[in-house]
């Protein structure tokens, strides 16, 4: 089902999931200030419109996907506690039906055309007009100045933007959409915050410097896309087609007016521009999701062309800062969809968790089935070989049957079952080029903490393990019956 962002906060609104603020707000802090507020309220608070910017005649949405709810209903599905994990298992689904069964040949290949069929249903589409062209700004008209971009924290270098999603062109043709702040130099020039590690960044090694290689950064469309903009897919997979798969239909797409790359159709706003691979200026500091500024370094540069929009258009933004804050639900969805994907290469993986606190690259929590000696160290190494897991700096692997979720359970693991000098893997690799504590730029070391039960089979363990301390079942059913008549 295609929707446009507008009646996607129609919707949120009707769910009570949507507030308007009609006073005059100020793009300079306070916006940051009261959707940082919001979004730490338990659960994440609700979607904030801001009807009336200084400054501009356009209005901020906000925490528009910072709740479970919201984050579910942006991906089209429940929101009961297995919606996300819902869109996990249609990708394992997906993954199993596509391999080929052995011996089975042509049935095989005829059985699986209508999955063939599915998979051309949500390939971008190209159509000929744009809502998002309904506006067009060209040359001296298209400034930054027409649009409400925020300064979030005291020490920003400048106001940033911070939910516009890059759409860049690999030169062998393969398409790629990110999440990238981008720093308003002046009003024509954005900073490209494209970081090290990402497929944004590498776009433009295929271009040589002096080249322009183009940009455009849509705002608003499918709620599914900006999901889809920060999921760690490998590089071979379209974020677009993935929204496309997302939302069971191809993404609408329309030709830019200033170069041939082409953008969501019903976005609300897009910034079309060129960045030149040989030109680099100094981009930061930013409060960042580190809950930290992130230090200032060399960036691309996105020369501005034109900006076109909808007649009435919306301005998303959002807040980054000491979790939890909005973005921590995107990481949630990113937990719940990836899970599966991690356990195509890791069966003994049963569930996994990335808690918000750890700001999406920090902690990883796994709970593992053990079935032989070491098995705990080679989840480690596979979870710090794979995608942008790599940034992992800590693992702790739980049992099977512990909640990765439930905090007080796994430091109650970590504290009981860990002997520190036998249990701790220290490795080295890559680090988020985020972090600040580490010595070096991008790299650091890591820890890897099992905190599973130690047997004599798989561990070699000599002495004898304690037993967990439980209830038996008919105990605690009888409680639960009589619980009235104990007047508590
Ligand atoms: C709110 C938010 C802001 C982000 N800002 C940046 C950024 O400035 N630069 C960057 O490289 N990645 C940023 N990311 C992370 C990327 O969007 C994410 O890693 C994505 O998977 C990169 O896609 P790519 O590999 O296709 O480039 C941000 C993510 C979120 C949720
Ligand atoms: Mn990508």
């Amino acid at each position: 089902m295609a929707r446009d962002f507008q009646s996607f906060l129609k919707q949120l609104e009707s769910a009570g999931e949507l507030k308007r603020i009609s006073v005059e707000v100020d793009p300079c802090l306070e916006l940051g200030a009261i959707a940082d507020r919001v979004s730490k309220q338990p659960g994440g608070g609700t979607a904030l419109w801001f009807e009336k910017v200084k400054g501009s005649s356009l209005p901020v949405v906000m925490n528009v996907y910072g709740s479970y709810h919201r984050m579910a209903m942006a991906l089209g599905v429940d929101h009961d506690p297995c919606g996300l994990d819902a869109i996990g298992d249609r990708i394992e689904h997906f993954l199993q039906e596509a391999m080929p069964r052995p011996g089975s040949g042509f049935f095989d290949k005829l059985a699986k055309l209508p999955m063939l069929a599915q998979v051309s249903g949500w390939t971008p589409k190209t159509v000929r007009k744009g809502a998002c062209q309904e506006v067009i700004l060209k040359g001296d008209e298209a400034c930054l100045s027409k649009l409400p971009i925020l300064t979030t924290w005291p020490e920003d270098a400048a106001p940033f933007i911070t939910l516009g999603m890059s759409h860049v062109r690999h030169k062998d043709g393969r398409r790629n959409m990110g999440l990238y702040r981008l720093q308003v130099h002046d009003d024509r020039t954005l900073g490209f915050h494209t970081q090290l590690h990402h497929d944004g960044a590498r776009a433009k090694t295929g271009y040589a410097p002096g080249e322009r290689m183009p940009v455009a950064v849509a705002f608003g469309g499918d709620p599914a896309l900006l999901y889809a903009a920060s999921a760690p897919l490998p590089p071979f997979i379209s974020e677009v087609l993935f929204t496309g798969f997302l939302c069971g239909e191809g993404v609408e797409m329309v030709k830019c007016v200033s170069h041939d790359l082409e953008v969501p159709a019903d976005s609300e706003i897009v910034i079309e521009g060129w960045v030149d691979p040989g030109e680099l200026r100094k981009e930061g500091p930013f409060g960042d999701h580190t809950g930290y500024y992130s230090l200032a370094d060399d960036y691309p540069v996105l020369h501005v062309e034109a900006i076109t929009m909808r007649k009435n258009p919306v301005f998303p933004a959002t807040i980054v800062g000491r979790p939890p804050q909005e973005d921590a639900y995107l990481g949630l969805a990113t937990e719940r969809i990836f899970l599966p994907m991690v356990r195509l290469f890791l069966p003994e993986v049963v569930d996994m968790h990335l808690p918000p606190g750890g700001a999406f690259h920090n902690l990883a929590v796994v709970a593992v089935k053990k079935e032989y000696p070491g098995q705990a160290q080679k989840v480690m190494n596979a979870i710090w070989g794979m995608g942008q897991m790599m940034f992992t700096k800590a693992i702790v692997v739980v049992d099977a049957d512990i909640d990765p979720r439930d905090m007080n359970e796994v430091l109650f693991r970590v504290t009981s079952n860990v002997d520190p000098r036998r249990d701790m893997l220290y490795t080295e690799g890559p680090l988020d080029v985020l972090d600040h504590c580490s010595d070096r730029f991008a790299f650091g070391s890591k820890v890897g903490i099992d905190a599973t039960r130690k047997n004599k089979a798989f561990d070699g363990f000599k002495r004898e393990w304690p037993r967990d301390l439980v209830f038996p079942e008919e105990i605690l059913t009888r409680i639960t019956q009589r619980w009235m008549e104990y007047g508590l």
